[in-house]
C-alpha cells in the first residue's frame, strides 16, 4: 500500500464514450500540473476560483488546444482527500481523456491506484473506515435499499453508533479502574452493582447495532441460494420464474437439468445468487452422477437451501423421510436450519399459496409456473435473512464489523456473566478488548495490511 503523499490522478468515470470524462487529481502539486494542461491565459484564474468552476481550453505538448471544458479546484484540506484536488471535467473521448491523463502524469502526478483517493480522505480524518467503505457499497449497491443503508453509513449513522457505544466502555473502564484501586473485591458493592447494570445496557445496544449490522450486510452482499430437490419437481421452472426469463431448460422429462446453473437475480432488495442443480435420485448413468454429486455441493457452498417437491406427489413430512434417506447433505442442511421447503404444483390441487410453519419447517406452497406464492418466498428469504422493515435509519456492513461486533458481544457478555466470580482486573482487560474491537471498525485502531485490502479493492479515480 502506498502512503506516499505525492500527487495522484486518475480517470473518475467510466472508461468509454460519454458526454464528459472527468479526471480527478489531488496531492500538493494539483496546481502546477494543471498549470502545464490548461491554456495559460485562464490559468493563472484556478488558483484564486477555489469552489468554482473555471472554463478552460486543454492543450497538448506544443499548446495547441485539444478541448475545452472545466476546472474545479478544492484548496486542501477543505475537499474530498484533505489535499488540494482538481477536478478536470472534459469530452468524454476515450482518446482525449488518455492523453489529458498522460498530460498529468508528464506534469509530475503519478496515476493513483485502486481507492487511494479514499484512502488519503481517510489517512487525513475526513472521514472514518466505515465511511470509507460505505462509499465502495454505495457505487456498488444492486437495490436501493442496498443504496440507502450506504448512503446512511456515509453520512455517519453506524460510526455515530459504535462512537457511543465506545464512550459508554470508555465510561465503564474509568469506573473498574477506580474500583480496582479502592475496593476490596470480594465484597458485592453497589458501586459494583451499578457498574454491573452499565455493562447489560451496553450489551443491549451493542447487540442492536449487530442486528441492524447483520441485516446492512445481507442487504448488501446478498445470498446464495439453492434450489435442489427430485427430478421434475420444478426447480428450473423457480428459477425462471423468479429471474422473470426462460434462462434454464424446462421439459416434463425427469433429469433435465445436469449442470449447476447460477443467475444473480433481486428478490425484493435482497441480492441473490440463485443455483438451479440437476435433480436427485439413484442413477447409474454417469453424467446424471456427476450432476447430483454437483448439486449436492452446492448444499454446501449455499447459504440457504430451497427444497422443492411435487405437491402433487408427495407431502414435507413424506418427502424429508424419503430425501434423507439416500442424502445425508439434505439432512445436514435441515439440522443447519438452512432449508425452505418448497411445496410447488398447487395449481394441479387447486390448492391456494400459502406459507405455514410445520414442525422444525416453513413451508412455502406455490405454483412456479403459474406465478403463484411468490411473495411467500419472498417472505420467508427475507425472515431467513433477518431482514426486517423498521423504518428507522438502517446501515450497510461489512462481514469484518460483524465478526468485529460479536467479538466485542462475546467478551462483553463474559464481562456480564461473571462479574462477581472473576478478578476486576479481568473485567478491565476485557473491556479494553471490546473497546479495541469497536476501534476497528471505524479504523481508529488498525493495521496497516487491513487497509491494503480494503482500498485495493475501490475502483480507480475512488
Ligand atoms: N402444473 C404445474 N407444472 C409445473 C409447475 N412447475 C413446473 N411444472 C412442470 O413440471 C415439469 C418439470 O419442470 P422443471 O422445471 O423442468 O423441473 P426440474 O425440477 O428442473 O426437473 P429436472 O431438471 O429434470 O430435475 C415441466 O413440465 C414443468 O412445466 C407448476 O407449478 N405447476
Ligand atoms: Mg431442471
Amino acid at each position: 500500500m502506498d502512503l506516499s503523499n505525492d500527487t495522484i490522478v486518475a480517470r473518475a468515470t467510466a472508461p468509454g464514450r460519454a458526454g464528459i470524462g472527468i479526471i480527478r487529481i489531488s496531492g500538493s502539486r494539483c496546481l502546477c500540473v494543471v498549470d502545464k494542461l490548461i491554456l495559460q491565459s485562464c490559468s493563472k484564474s484556478v488558483k484564486n476560483q477555489n469552489r468554482k468552476a473555471t472554463l478552460a481550453k486543454f492543450v497538448d505538448e506544443n499548446n495547441t488546444v485539444i478541448d475545452q471544458g472545466l476546472v474545479l479546484y478544492f484548496a486542501g484540506p477543505y475537499s474530498f482527500t484533505g489535499e488540494d484536488v482538481i477536478e478536470l471535467h472534459a469530452h468524454g473521448g476515450v482518446v482525449l481523456l488518455d492523453w489529458l491523463l498522460q498530460r498529468c502524469i508528464d506534469s509530475g502526478a503519478r496515476l493513483a491506484n485502486p481507492g487511494e483517493f479514499s484512502l488519503r480522505a481517510f489517512l487525513n480524518n475526513k472521514i472514518d473506515l466505515v465511511q470509507a467503505e460505505a462509499i465502495a457499497d454505495l457505487i456498488d449497491s444492486s437495490s436501493r435499499q442496498a443504496v440507502r443503508n450506504a448512503a446512511s453509513s456515509l453520512q455517519g449513522f453506524f460510526s455515530n453508533e459504535i462512537e457511543s457505544l465506545v464512550e459508554s466502555i470508555v465510561e465503564i473502564r474509568v469506573q473498574v479502574e477506580a474500583q480496582i484501586d479502592f475496593v476490596d473485591e470480594s465484597i458485592e458493592t453497589l458501586e459494583q452493582s451499578k457498574i454491573r447494570f452499565q455493562i447489560e445496557r451496553a450489551l443491549g445496544s451493542l447487540r442492536m447495532i449487530l442486528r441492524s449490522a447483520n441485516q446492512g450486510c445481507v442487504l448488501q452482499e446478498g445470498l446464495r441460494v439453492a434450489i435442489v430437490g427430485r427430478p421434475n419437481a420444478g426447480k428450473s421452472s423457480l428459477l425462471n420464474c423468479l429471474a422473470g426469463q426462460n434462462r434454464a431448460i424446462v421439459t416434463e422429462y425427469a433429469g433435465t437439468t445436469r449442470d449447476v446453473l447460477r443467475e444473480k437475480i433481486l428478490l425484493g432488495d435482497l441480492p441473490i445468487e440463485i443455483l438451479d442443480t440437476a435433480g436427485l435420485r439413484e442413477t447409474n448413468d454417469p453424467i446424471e452422477r456427476e450432476g447430483i454429486s454437483r448439486a449436492l455441493q452446492s448444499i454446501n457452498e449455499c447459504d440457504l437451501v430451497l427444497l422443492i417437491f411435487d405437491a402433487a406427489q408427495t407431502d414435507p413430512e413424506q418427502e424429508i423421510k424419503n430425501i434423507t434417506k439416500y442424502f445425508d447433505e439434505i439432512d445436514k442442511a435441515l439440522d443447519e436450519r438452512k432449508v425452505i421447503l418448497i411445496e410447488n404444483k398447487i395449481d394441479l390441487l387447486g390448492k391456494q399459496p400459502q406459507m405455514v410453519q410445520q414442525d422444525n419447517w416453513r413451508v412455502v406452497s406455490l405454483s412456479a409456473k403459474q406465478v403463484l406464492g411468490i411473495p411467500y418466498l419472498i417472505r420467508s428469504v427475507y425472515e431467513y435473512a433477518g431482514i426486517v422493515e423498521t423504518g428507522e435509519n438502517q446501515y450497510t456492513a461489512r462481514r469484518r464489523h460483524l465478526q468485529s461486533l460479536e467479538q466485542a458481544e462475546s467478551y462483553l457478555k463474559q464481562c456480564f456473566e461473571n462479574f462477581f466470580n472473576i478478578s476486576l482486573e479481568l473485567i478491565a482487560e476485557d473491556l479494553k478488548l471490546v473497546q479495541k474491537e469497536l476501534n476497528v471498525i471505524t479504523g481508529k485502531f488498525t493495521a496497516d495490511d487491513l487497509l491494503g485490502k480494503i482500498f485495493s479493492k475501490f475502483c480507480i479515480g475512488k
